[in-house]
C-alpha cells in the first residue's frame, strides 16, 4: 500500500497519482518476482527464500540510529540457509533488504519518492524500534549479496552491508560428512 497525502486532491490529481504509482511500481514488482520464472533474473543472483527448518545457524544483526548494521559483513557458504534475526536497536524504523547493488539502488529511489510505501518480500524485513524481525534466506550463488536499509536517508548515510558467499562444492563439503567412497573407486582410466 502506498500512502498519499490527499489534502486538496482533485480527482485528476488522484488519477495522476494512481497512474504514477502503477507506472513506478509495476517494473519493480516484476523484478521482485523475477525469481519465479527463472533465467538469470535478479532474485536468483542473491538466492531464494529459505526454509527455517533448514537454517544452519541464526545470526543476529543489530540496526542502529547511527545508520549502521552490526555486523555489516556476514560470511556464508554457497547453499547455506541463514536465519537472520534483525534487531532494531534504535528509536526510528529501520529495515534490512537483501539485493544486488542495482536492485537496492532502484528500490531506494522508489522509497524516496514514496516514503510511506510499505513493502514486503521474503528478502526484506522492516523492524519497528525495539523490535526484532526475521529473514530466512538461502544463499545459492557464490559472490556477494548486498543488503541495505532503504528508509529515506539511511542508504546514503551508509546503512549498508554485505554477505560474502563462499563458492564451490569444496567449501560446502567442509562442514558435512564426506561421502563414503571405496578407495580407488573414484577414478577410471
Ligand atoms: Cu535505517
Amino acid at each position: 500500500m502506498t500512502h498519499f497525502s490527499v489534502r486538496g486532491c482533485t480527482p485528476t490529481a488522484i488519477k495522476l497519482a494512481l497512474a504514477m504509482w502503477i507506472f513506478t511500481t509495476t517494473p519493480m514488482s516484476t523484478a521482485w518476482a523475477a525469481g519465479e520464472h527463472g533465467g538469470g533474473h535478479a532474485e536468483s543472483l542473491i538466492g531464494q527464500p529459505g526454509v527455517a527448518a533448514q537454517a544452519s545457524r541464526t545470526v543476529d544483526v543489530d540496526m542502529t540510529d547511527a545508520m549502521r548494521f552490526h555486523p555489516a559483513r556476514l560470511d556464508v557458504r554457497q547453499g547455506e540457509t541463514l536465519r537472520l534475526r534483525v534487531r532494531n536497536a534504535g528509536q526510528i524504523k529501520h529495515e534490512l533488504v537483501l539485493g544486488t547493488q542495482a536492485e537496492l539502488k532502484a528500490h531506494y529511489e522508489q522509497m524516496k519518492r514514496f516514503p510511506g510505501m510499505e513493502h514486503e518480500d521474503p528478502s526484506m524485513v522492516s523492524v519497528a524500534p525495539g523490535q526484532i524481525g526475521e529473514i530466512v534466506w538461502k544463499f545459492t550463488e557464490a559472490g556477494t549479496v548486498d543488503f541495505a536499509c532503504l528508509q529515506p536517508g539511511h542508504f546514503e548515510a551508509g546503512m549498508v552491508g554485505q554477505v560474502a558467499v563462499a563458492g564451490g562444492a569444496g567449501d560446502a563439503r567442509k562442514n558435512s560428512t564426506p561421502p563414503a567412497r571405496p578407495a580407488g573407486a573414484a577414478h577410471r582410466h
